[in-house]
């Protein structure tokens, strides 16, 4: 059979009544502003594109408080400007932007509010291993003439759409519009997107989990507990050995547990109480939940659905749990059990 291209894939699932054409029209401008980070991502070194935004003999600080890469700043540019003429979208937010940005008054303006963080794990850039975009479409709500940033604070089940773009050995777009979650892989002689896992399923059980270990002295008491469980395999109460894997690109961790299942914890700690964890929800946790939910998993904050949570601010953060069914329940149950 002939490869299906994204553009195809859009069109079956518009006719399917998946999608609609401003929604379709949306993920693939999003698609195309990923294939251009990803020409930028793979120049290296040559593209003189590695290392700080350095402003005034300093490291430009973004809003999250983080040193900015010069590709952080490259990435949320490339998007911005590919999403602002398309008609279909009212208005952007960042990881990287203090506020959300309505689409330029030059431009018809549409239904459609995405999130994204432009280039996740950018720690991992300098010492070239897999970082990643990821991206949220909600509704605008009705009426709205000019959408600010209190419009994007609606909880992750009103997402209509949801992905990441991978930029690893191979560049993968893996995308959710709410009837399950497909990979595609980017032919790089042809330049597009083409179908190669229709339907990911994340196995429900699991012997391996993610997680930063050298915050453990930080963490709240049922999540020591867990954690040593784990690590205490056939001999303990879980009566198993687990494996561990900690890339620290949220995006290359979620796209193990989407192949092969797993758990992904990026929990509260003690640390900077106020903050709640380091994951932002909304352009982190909610896209990734939609993905493995959309693909059988489950995604919680350790005490309820993560889609669940009615937002408060657009930079918000909070705990993560994700990726196999059962390990999340379970994780989830030490947390609740201790309450
Ligand atoms: P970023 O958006 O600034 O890149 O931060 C998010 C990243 C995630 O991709 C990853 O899971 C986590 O930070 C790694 O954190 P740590 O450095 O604590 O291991
Ligand atoms: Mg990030």
């Amino acid at each position: 059979m002939s490869s299906i291209s994204l553009t195809r894939f859009l069109i079956e699932e518009e006719r399917a009544g998946h999608v609609n054409p401003d929604l379709r029209l949306l993920i693939e401008v999003v698609a195309r502003a990923c294939k251009s980070i990803s020409v930028a991502v793979g120049k290296g070194a040559l593209g003189g594109v590695l290392g700080d935004v350095i402003a005034s003999g300093a490291a430009s600080i973004n809003v999250q408080g983080e040193a900015q890469k010069k590709l952080d700043v490259l990435s949320n540019e490339i998007l911005l400007e590919a999403n602002a003429w398309g008609g279909h979208l009212a208005a952007c937010a960042s990881e990287e932007m203090d506020h959300s940005q309505p689409i330029p008054d030059a431009f018809p303006r549409g239904a459609y509010l995405l999130l994204f963080d432009p280039l996740d794990g950018s720690s991992n850039i300098d010492v070239n291993v897999s970082v990643g975009t990821i991206f949220s479409v909600l509704r605008c709500p009705e009426g709205v003439e000019q959408a600010g940033d209190e419009h994007f604070l609606q909880p992750g089940r009103e997402q209509v759409a949801a992905g990441y773009c991978i930029y690893g050995p191979s560049t993968m777009l893996v995308l959710t519009i709410g009837h399950g979650t497909h990979a595609f892989t980017l032919d790089r002689e042809q330049g597009s997107f083409v179908l190669t896992q229709k339907g990911m399923r994340v196995p429900e059980e699991t012997k391996e989990f993610a997680i930063n270990v050298s915050n453990q002295r930080h963490w709240e008491a049922p999540m020591q507990r867990y954690v040593s469980d784990l690590l205490a395999g056939k001999e303990g109460p879980r009566g198993k050995d687990f494996n561990m894997r900690w890339i620290a690109s949220m995006v290359a961790d979620v796209h193990r547990i989407l192949t092969r299942g797993g758990i992904f914890i990026y929990p509260w700690d003690r640390k900077d109480p106020g903050k709640a964890g380091k994951l932002r929800l909304m352009y982190e946790a909610n896209p990734m939940a939609m993905l493995v939910e959309q693909a059988g998993g489950a995604a919680s904050n350790g005490r309820e659905r993560i889609m669940d949570i009615a937002p408060s601010q657009l930079h918000q953060r909070v705990p993560v749990f994700l990726g196999s069914k059962k390990e999340v329940a379970e994780a989830t149950r030490y947390h609740l059990e201790h309450d």
